[in-house]
């Protein structure tokens, strides 16, 4: 990863991993503790909703013993998108310097958070990714990478942002730039969700950077990807693209359409292509 040169990022302060769960009952306990030895300083917020097989109740008992362990109550399932928005606004009201996303089902390596932070320490936005050099999954069938890599092929191509892996849901943000992504415009609740995310720190000049991750398929509990989410990704991607694409033959910058410039981007676009 190159520093830019043009930009000086501050100290990164407390970092907040957000662990969204909805019946992870047999993972909790396994990520929360590899967090926790992995990076002992940073916090957890695990981000329930309301899970059926009581992993709440579990995260509220180690919540109990560990003052490093938050646990955020919804009401029910209402997708990815909205459990970690919900996230994001406690650790941002919190105070938190540093915002991570990473999934309950040890698919996302607590072990390698410290070479994402790393990273954050010149950049914006770090993604982990599978589809740079140095990144691979484990254990995924031939199908399930075909379908990842489709999709983010698509997104790249679609939305013209110069990144690999832009569908992936291992992420540390700087707070700054989740306070500039106009977080209240999103209304992905898939994991679009991440697509959409990723595309407005592009869009708006933040530096993003990939990282190479190795994702291990889940080994425990169920997997809550479905047809909906895939077509909803699909459908919003299309759209996105299509109105950024209209906007540049009019001649308007769509980048600059959807909320408030961070206003400290150098317009660097760093995701590697
Ligand atoms: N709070 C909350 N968490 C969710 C919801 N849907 C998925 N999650 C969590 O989001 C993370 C990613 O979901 P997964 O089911 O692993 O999705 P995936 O990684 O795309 O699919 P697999 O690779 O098959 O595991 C996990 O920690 C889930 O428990 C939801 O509606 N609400
Ligand atoms: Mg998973």
């Amino acid at each position: 990863m190159s520093d830019g040169g043009q930009r000086t990022h501050g100290p990164l302060g407390t970092a907040l991993v957000i662990i969204p769960t909805y019946n992870e009952a047999e993972n909790i306990g396994l990520i929360v503790g590899r967090v926790r030895a992995a990076v002992p300083e940073a916090h957890i917020l695990v981000t329930d909703d309301n899970s059926p097989d009581g992993t709440g109740k579990l995260a509220d008992e180690l919540a109990a013993g560990d003052d490093h362990v938050h646990v955020l109550h919804r009401k029910g399932k209402e997708g990815l998108g909205a459990a970690y928005l919900a996230g994001f606004v406690w650790g941002l009201d919190e105070g938190y310097g540093v915002i991570v996303e990473m999934d309950a089902d040890g698919s996302h390596q607590p072990e390698e958070l410290p070479r994402l932070l790393t990273a954050l320490a010149g950049a914006d936005l770090v993604l982990g990714s599978r589809w740079v050099p140095g990144g691979r999954v484990v254990n995924w069938p031939k199908t399930r990478e075909f379908l990842s890599r489709g999709g983010s092929t698509y997104s790249r191509l679609m939305l013209d942002v110069p990144i690999r892996d832009v569908t992936g849901g291992y992420r540390a943000f700087r707070r700054e730039t989740l306070e500039g992504l106009g977080l209240e415009e999103v209304a992905s609740a898939g994991y679009c969700f991440q697509v959409d995310l990723a595309r407005r720190a592009v869009k708006k000049g933040f530096r993003v950077v990939e990282v190479p991750i190795t994702f291990v398929e889940r080994e425990f509990g169920d997997s809550k990807m479905s047809k909906d989410i895939v077509v909803e990704a699909l459908w919003r991607v299309t759209q996105w693209g299509l109105k950024a694409q209209a906007a540049k033959l009019l001649g308007k910058d769509s980048g600059k359409d959807t909320g408030k410039d961070s206003g400290e981007g150098t317009g660097k676009r760093d995701g590697s292509a």
